[in-house]
């Protein structure tokens, strides 16, 4: 059984991350918390609490966060959580045991951190701030994480990022909040990146979608069907918006390790200019685990079958 603190930043895949865990039998999920980064965070926190009503008996209050970053996301992304949350099959009537928490995200970590008998995996699909503040905040949580999974960064010459004054080397959840990410590398935390050398395998594209349209029949597949036909898949070429499984590859690797490769390497990263948010090999750097690669059919299957329990 492994113990999971949630983190996310309420974009569809996240979301569906979310959706996916609680559908993980060795997952001990212990608390959820959503940060305003690829999103609006009052979305994100609604939707996310919908979420577990709709499709799982635990109560698990989820916590928003305060935190802003550097380099703030294009704003069509953002608005995907509103229409996650505006569904109709997550606003039916249902019995509603988990609500918004008081706490903010932060708080909610060092809580739930410090509380746990077991030590905890901190499982981040977007920016690396809660995690960084909290650590901050209350150092002692560091002995009680057993390792940080976390979807952002890449070794590859070429990132995700598309802007002004920016060179195009980083990873976005890196490029949002680049100090974080180095508070977080400053520690000696394991740390396992999901990196797009990896994601960069597991495009959205018709096939997959076709699959999900033909398995609609069960609900936990419509609801997947329905949340990626918000997002552009992959056609005849990649472009800054094509969506990629990103944080659901992530979220799959914690409770699938073997569909996926690694590396381990030191790694550094850049938190000024045109370069910021860029991760790189340095001797000076800290060692990190690298997923890079993925067993891709084996990864659509999981998701897909983890679905289905519903
Ligand atoms: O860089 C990937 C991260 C993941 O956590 N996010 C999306 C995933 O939730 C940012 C992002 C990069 N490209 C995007 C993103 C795109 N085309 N649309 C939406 N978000
Ligand atoms: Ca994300």
């Amino acid at each position: 059984m492994t113990t999971v603190y949630f983190n996310h930043d309420g974009g569809v895949d996240d979301l569906i991350s979310l959706f996916l865990l609680l559908q993980m039998e060795d997952v001990n999920l212990i608390g959820v918390s959503a940060i305003g980064a690829d999103s609006y965070v009052e979305p994100a926190t609604n939707a996310s609490c919908k979420i577990i009503n709709r499709f799982s008996s635990q109560k698990l209050n989820v916590a928003a966060s305060k935190e802003r970053g550097k380099n703030p996301f294009p704003k069509d992304w953002r608005m995907h959580a509103f229409f996650v949350d505006a569904m109709p099959m997550l606003n039916e009537d249902v019995e509603v045991n988990s609500t918004i928490s008081e706490k903010e995200a932060y708080e909610d970590i060092i809580e739930k951190v410090m509380n746990s008998s077991e030590k905890v995996t901190m499982l981040f699909t977007g920016p690396l701030t809660d995690l960084a503040k909290s650590l901050k905040v209350e150092p002692r949580i560091e002995s009680r994480i057993e390792r940080v999974v976390w979807m952002g960064g890449t070794l590859l010459n070429k990132g995700n990022v598309e802007e002004p004054e920016h060179d195009g080397t980083a990873e976005w959840n890196a490029f949002w909040d680049p100090e974080a990410v180095k508070t977080v590398f400053d520690t000696q935390l394991p740390i396992d990146i999901v990196a797009l050398e990896s994601t960069n395998k597991v495009p959205l594209t018709p096939d997959v979608r076709k699959r999900w349209a033909n398995e609609r029949q069960y609900e936990g597949v419509d609801f997947l069907g329905i949340c990626y036909a918000l997002v552009p898949p992959l056609t005849h070429f990649v472009t800054n918006s094509t969506y990629f499984l990103w944080d659901v590859l992530t979220t799959a690797y914690v409770g699938k390790p073997e569909l996926v490769k690694k590396e381990s390497h030191k790694v550094s990263v850049i938190t000024d200019g045109p370069s910021q948010g860029r991760t790189f090999k340095s001797d000076e750097g800290r060692m990190i685990n690298i997923i890079n690669d993925v067993d891709r059919d084996g990864f659509f299957d999981y998701m897909t079958d983890l679905a289905k329990k519903i």
